[in-house]
């Protein structure tokens, strides 16, 4: 349904009354000559926050970052070529993260097409593989329609990324239609008989596992998620990089399902006889390389729940593949009657989580190097509140996180399923802008702070009090760990010289705080949190003991 015409609007400007009947009200950009008539119809909608970054990847992860936290499609704005392909990364995150993103990119002039003039580029092949759907736009009059099935399809099943390329002339061209309206987004409802199958298989199975992840997002989602383990007394894991999505605390939590966890625990979890999976894809990580569950066909009995037949059978072979939104299917699971407790059942339940009591209890291995960036997780552990927002980069300084912090389901963790580096402080300004009463962290690497810790500009120019956690072990620290584990002493392309990251931070206007011993720590991460602006706390971080799980000695002697 479109609105009532008005013969002197553009397309750009029915565009944008589109976007704003979709709720869109922020949109992420590095401006550009191909789509001034866009930015031009931006300039009179005061209902959404254009935001400016410093770079189009930041852009991006900002956007996606936003679309993690409200479940609504991210929307990203960025010129020809240059722009597009700075922003690839959030495109390939949104989709392996399943997260509803708009790419809009502004294209060369229609006449000019296939001249391979400046900028020129066919975005179709190019981000073919990892949009759900990538359009070029001629008509004019078809702009805000297609913008409209832009965002249902990038909500729609499993969400993901969309492309959508404007030529620049046409977004100034004068159109018939007004805003074209959201589409109902379909929700695959649960069958009862589906939900009362899972339910019978998991209460006559001895060793039933529950594996989350990510399509289980909102408060009430992850509330529905632990009441169904609760009423079924089954114990639960959750997808790679989705901890926060159960309170890492609760007797029913069993494990992490994250990069290379130790191997006597996926060991303990691999005696189940029944894996029920809903909301995960149980990608490689999760799976740890598919071997728990073992792909394509588990040891054990496999239902997996996920709203979309083409994901469902990828990998893994289920004895029950169900099509349903693996958010109404827990909130149905939630609602059944508690089943009967067994002894045996409680005691599988608490073999799985004193073993995963017993790898978080706090540890911190001295180096001689430098202070682990365990001491900084510990000191966050208790001092950031309940609703904390924390957005993680990619590296090895994150084992300490995952190990150690105990999430509760009022926590938002931000990090990227990709593994992409750059994520970390884009992630971080998008949720301050989001939850401007919730305190939002970022903990980042030397080498991933140098990607896009530029977007600590942003934060400050939009006035966003990030607190960023930065471990400066001098090192691309997980390749490093990962070379001396395959080529032992043979060290190349992995050293870095940083600047000094405390002068950098006062550049940018943040409180900047150097630490190099652990009785800094504490007072450090007080200092920063309590602060009112953007505090950045650089800790001097070990190297040989860059991981929570193992040494660099000890990876070469592997
Ligand atoms: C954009 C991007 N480039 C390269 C990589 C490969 N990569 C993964 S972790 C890593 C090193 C990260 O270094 P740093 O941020 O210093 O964290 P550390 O591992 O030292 O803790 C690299 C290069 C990646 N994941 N993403
Ligand atoms: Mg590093």
């Amino acid at each position: 349904m479109t609105s009532e015409p008005r013969a002197n609007r553009t397309a750009a400007e029915a565009l944008v009354a589109t976007l704003r009947a979709h709720g869109v009200d922020r949109i992420f950009c590095v401006p550009g000559e191909s789509y001034l008539a866009l930015l031009d119809a931006l300039h009179d909608e005061p209902a959404i926050q254009l935001v400016t970054c410093r770079h189009e990847g930041g852009a991006g992860f900002m956007a996606v970052a936003d679309a993690k936290l409200t479940g609504r499609p991210g929307v990203c704005l960025v010129s020809r070529a240059p722009g597009a392909m700075n922003a690839a990364i959030a495109v390939h995150t949104a989709q392996q993260d399943a997260v509803p993103l708009l790419l809009l990119v502004g294209q060369v002039m229609r006449a000019e097409r296939g001249r391979k003039v400046l900028q020129e580029m066919d975005y179709r092949p190019t981000f073919g593989d990892a949009a759900k759907l990538v359009i070029e736009i001629d008509d004019p009059d078809q702009l805000a329609e297609v913008a409209a099935r832009a965002l249902h399809v990038a909500q729609s099943g499993i969400p993901g990324p969309v492309v959508l390329s404007m030529p620049e002339d046409m977004q100034a061209e004068l159109v018939r239609g007004g805003a074209a309206e959201p589409r109902p987004v379909p929700v695959a409802q649960p069958d009862p008989a589906d939900v009362a199958s899972v339910a019978d298989a998991i209460a006559h199975a001895r060793r039933p596992l529950l594996i989350a992840g990510h399509l289980i997002h909102s408060d009430r989602e992850r509330a529905s998620l632990l009441r169904a383990a609760e009423r079924l007394r089954v114990p639960l894991a959750v997808s790679f990089r989705h901890q926060d999505i159960v309170d890492n605390r609760d007797p029913l939590f069993a494990a992490y399902l994250g990069y290379k966890i130790p191997k006597r625990q996926v060991a303990a979890l691999a005696q189940a006889d029944l894996v029920v999976a809903i909301g995960t894809r149980l990608g490689d990580i999760t799976t740890q390389g598919f071997v728990f569950p073992l792909a394509p066909r588990p040891d054990q009995r496999l239902i997996h729940v996920l709203p979309d037949p083409t994901e469902l059978g990828r990998v893994y072979q289920a004895d029950h593949a169900i099509l349903a939104a693996p958010a109404r299917f827990v909130e149905a699971l939630a609602a059944l009657p508690p089943a009967l407790r067994s002894a045996e059942r409680e005691a599988w339940i608490a073999q799985l989580a004193d073993l995963r009591a017993e790898l978080a209890a706090w540890h911190d291995a001295p180096a001689a190097d430098g202070l682990t960036f365990g001491p900084l997780v510990h000191a966050l552990a208790h001092q950031l509140p309940a609703d904390a927002m924390i957005s993680t980069d990619a590296g090895t300084f994150t084992t300490w996180l995952h190990r150690h912090f105990p999430f509760q389901a009022s926590h938002r963790l931000l990090a990227p399923i990709s593994g992409a580096m750059g994520f970390g402080v884009p992630g971080a300004v998008a949720a301050g802008l989001r939850e401007p009463h919730r305190i939002s962290v970022v903990l980042v690497g030397d080498g991933g702070y140098l990607m896009t810790g530029n977007e600590l500009a942003t934060a400050q120019r939009y006035g966003v009090p990030i607190k960023i956690f930065l471990a400066d072990n001098g090192a691309y620290g997980s390749i490093r760990l990962n070379q001396e584990a395959t080529y032992p002493n043979r060290v190349i392309g992995t050293g870095l010289t940083s600047p000094d990251f405390v002068k950098l931070g006062e550049a940018f206007g943040a409180l900047a705080i150097g630490v190099t011993r652990a009785d800094q720590v504490e007072p450090a991460v007080a200092r920063a949190l309590a602060h009112p602006g953007a505090a950045l706390v650089a800790v001097k971080s070990s190297l040989e003991t860059t991981s929570a799980y193992t040494t660099l000695a000890a990876a070469r002697q592997r």
